[in-house]
């Protein structure tokens, strides 16, 4: 069985923590040693966040996951960067990567945060490797966050806006939540779309396996796990991969 969870973003404040810890005490018990967990990224938040103060501030999050005998697995989304960027050294518990692939029932899943998505389809100039470089350092800074960005943008690839740019509409976009979006519509589309197979070198009957829109759905060869942010019209969503067939569940507290 695989579970997978996205965006929790601990440490923002309209986070659902109680939900999740109590999703978590429930589902530890039913995953042995032989089943996934999940964490499809932005479990955390560390955008205008000092990074430690955040992991201190849900460290019982942390000893819960530490006690389950399941592999878990982080996939590093663009709110928690920082873990793509640290040296494990075998000495995290979890797997840290941003790209997994694993096998159910003789089906490839693919699991990606989905900023990658988001990168081709709305944020144009910016390549993905630009976009994480953007995001760790996002990641890293409490301070006045579109100056950051901005003079980030400038410094590592010259990149500055005249009055009446249409491309401030990006930068306007990547700090802002997903609930209040209007464009995230083409990130579903890529992703519902065989198009998206060429850009993540996918087979044609992989399975896709996302979150970041905190629009959860599910189609055969794609699903989005959803969000657990209190201000999203649907949230506590989860998938639930078991026989190779992916089930989009909402988590509901006993
Ligand atoms: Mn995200």
């Amino acid at each position: 069985m695989i579970i997978v969870a996205s965006d929790v973003h601990l440490g923002y404040e309209h986070a659902d923590k109680p939900s999740f810890m109590s999703f978590l005490n429930e589902i530890g018990g039913t995953l042995g040693q032989t089943d996934h967990l999940i964490l499809l990224g932005d479990i955390f938040d560390f955008w205008r966040r000092n990074n430690v103060s955040v992991l201190l501030e849900n460290e019982d999050v942390i000893e819960k996951l530490e006690s389950f005998s399941t592999r878990i697995h982080y996939i590093p989304g663009n709110h928690d960067f920082t873990f793509a960027r640290l040296n494990p050294m075998g000495t995290v518990p979890f797997n840290i990567e941003k790209t997994l692939k694993l096998q159910d029932a003789g089906r490839t899943f693919t699991f990606i945060h989905g900023y990658q998505l988001e990168v081709l389809t709305n944020f144009e100039p910016l390549t993905i490797e630009e976009y994480e470089d953007l995001c760790f350092s996002l990641c890293q800074r409490t301070g006045d966050f579109l100056g950051d960005l901005l003079s980030f943008l400038w410094d590592s690839i010259h990149l500055s806006f005249k009055r009446g740019d249409k491309r401030r509409d990006m930068v306007q976009a990547v700090g802002d939540v997903p609930e209040r979006r209007r464009d995230m519509h083409k990130i579903d589309r890529l992703a519902r779309s065989p198009a998206k197979d060429i850009f993540l070198g996918l087979g044609k009957t992989d399975r896709l396996v996302f979150g970041h829109t905190h629009r959860p759905f599910l189609e055969k060869l794609v699903a989005n796990a959803g969000c657990w942010v209190l201000d999203a019209s649907m949230k506590n969503t989860y998938l639930k991969i078991e026989n190779g067939e992916m089930n989009l569940l909402q988590y509901d507290p006993k």
